[in-house]
């Protein structure tokens, strides 16, 4: 039996103030317990010592100078999680409230929700605390060529290979892969994914998380005898998750009423336009309560979170972690809901989740429902490495083809281990059973 309060109070120990990473380890650490009762050879073996321990943690300092000419000091971060069934990937997200916790706890889910996509990617997670909001193209160049003047030395095509996440999007990678080609003096295309379509990047890379969680929660109504048919969904955040997860339930037919941003939400009871959305945040960068400039039946409200208390049959979360706690999460039981897709990294807090699955509430939990981002950068690589690039359709075949794949993993081991319905354990058991096997046929390393 997996001594769970035993083994966190060791977590905490280790990794002092480090909320985020603790909350996804104890997330993974109950839905495992059985796993390791079937397999002691593991425990004997370090595996869960070992996977809770990232491989390489690496921190630096980023200076630049800003367009007043003002020295800036920020802190940048690669955690190289585990490399056990391939080179460390993951993305890089600059945000102000980041640290090595929240680094720490993306590297970790990111190990799992590799191995789900079935693809040969190990797990690690980068990013900085500089605030991209408010910067001219002029600041956001010279941070990135500054943060990849430090990072280069540790990544690479077979080593690690970043991505973007919230923050970093085509703009960043740009800049931060001419800043790497040009100190390599090399054209190593597949050294970073989600580059622009002139230099290597591959279709379908930008609509992939969002096309991907529709993809996996289409699959989790099916196998419940539902449908995207005559349904209300809420979405929060209006980043390049929530957009396209938007987009792709649209052409599915649902009706999507709520957006957010962190400042707060619009709700249009007509269905969100979404090309007004993309105007406002993908071209000008600017508020989602613009919205209702252009469509003044809509309302906007203050307060993020107080998009939860909107009556619908979907919530996708795909802003941010810890969205939903167990307030909201009532709410929303309260209202009806009956499916919780996470498009963002633990956007649900754990009594959250425990709160859904106690009220059949079904959850598309992160690590499978948004691994179509990452999976889909691994088919860039896969085209970097050909130097030939594949349609639209093909990288989209491919990607629904992974999510049908994923659920039916998370699907099955849910019934193994004897708890049907329950694809949080299901996506934890399947995604760590991988590694496992990998890590203990390389020995102890
Ligand atoms: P973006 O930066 O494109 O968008 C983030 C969105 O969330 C913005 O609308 C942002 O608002 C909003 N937001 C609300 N509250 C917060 C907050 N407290 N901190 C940060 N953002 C907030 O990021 P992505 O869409 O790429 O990422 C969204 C989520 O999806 C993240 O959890 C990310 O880790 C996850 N993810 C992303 C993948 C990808 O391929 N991009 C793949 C898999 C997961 P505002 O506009 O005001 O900043
Ligand atoms: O959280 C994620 O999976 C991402 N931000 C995408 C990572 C990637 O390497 O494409």
């Amino acid at each position: 039996m997996l001594n769970i309060p035993n083994i966190m109070d060791q977590v905490k120990k280790r990794n002092p103030g480090e909320s985020e990473f603790h909350q996804a380890v104890e997330e993974v650490l109950e839905s495992l317990a059985p796993v390791f009762e079937k397999h002691p050879e593991y425990l004997k073996a370090g595996i869960l010592d070992r996977i809770i321990e990232p491989e390489r943690q690496i921190m630096f300092r980023v200076p630049w100078l800003d367009d007043e000419g003002n020295v800036r000091i920020n802190r940048g971060f690669r955690v190289q999680f585990n490399s056990a069934i391939g080179p460390y990937k993951g993305g890089l997200r600059f945000h102000p409230s980041v640290y090595l916790g929240i680094i720490k706890f993306l590297g970790f889910e990111q190990v799992f929700k590799n191995s789900l996509t079935g693809l040969p990617i190990g797990g690690g997670k980068g990013g900085s605390d500089f605030d991209p909001k408010g910067k001219s193209d002029d600041e956001i160049m010279k941070f990135c060529q500054s943060f990849m003047t430090e990072l280069y030395r540790h990544i690479g095509a077979d080593l690690d290979i970043p991505a973007g996440d919230i923050g970093v999007g085509a703009r960043e990678i740009g800049f931060l892969f001419g800043q790497y080609k040009r100190i390599k003096n090399a054209y190593e295309a597949g050294v970073l994914t989600g580059k622009g379509l002139t230099y290597g990047g591959s279709l379908a890379r930008k609509e992939a998380t969002g096309f991907g969680l529709v993809y996996f929660v289409r699959e989790i109504l099916a196998a419940n005898n539902d449908s995207y048919e005559n349904k209300e969904i809420v979405i929060s955040g209006a980043g390049n998750v929530a957009i396209y997860a938007c987009q792709k339930a649209q052409e599915y037919g649902a009706k999507v009423i709520a957006m957010s941003d962190s400042k707060g939400y619009i709700y249009d009871k007509d269905g969100i336009k979404l090309d007004t959305v993309k105007q406002i945040k993908e071209v000008e960068r600017k508020r989602i309560s613009e919205y209702v400039k252009h469509h003044p039946n809509a309302e906007y409200h203050e307060g993020q979170r107080n998009i939860w208390t909107l009556k619908c049959d979907i919530a996708l979360p795909c802003a941010t972690q810890n969205d939903i706690d167990i307030e909201s999460a009532k709410i929303l039981i309260n209202n009806g809901v009956k499916v919780v897709g996470e498009g963002a990294n633990m956007p649900c807090t754990n009594e959250a989740v425990k709160t859904f699955l106690e009220n059949n509430v079904l959850v598309a939990p992160a690590k499978a429902a948004n691994a179509g981002g990452v999976a889909t950068s691994a088919l860039e690589m896969s085209q970097n490495s050909i130097r030939l690039s594949w349609s639209f359709e093909e990288v989209n075949n491919k990607l629904n083809d992974i999510m049908v794949n994923i659920f039916k993993a998370a699907d099955s081991a849910s019934k193994e281990y004897g708890m049907p319905g329950n694809y949080v354990a299901g996506a934890n058991i399947a995604g760590f059973l991988k590694v496992a096997e990998a890590m203990m046929a390389q020995g102890l390393v």
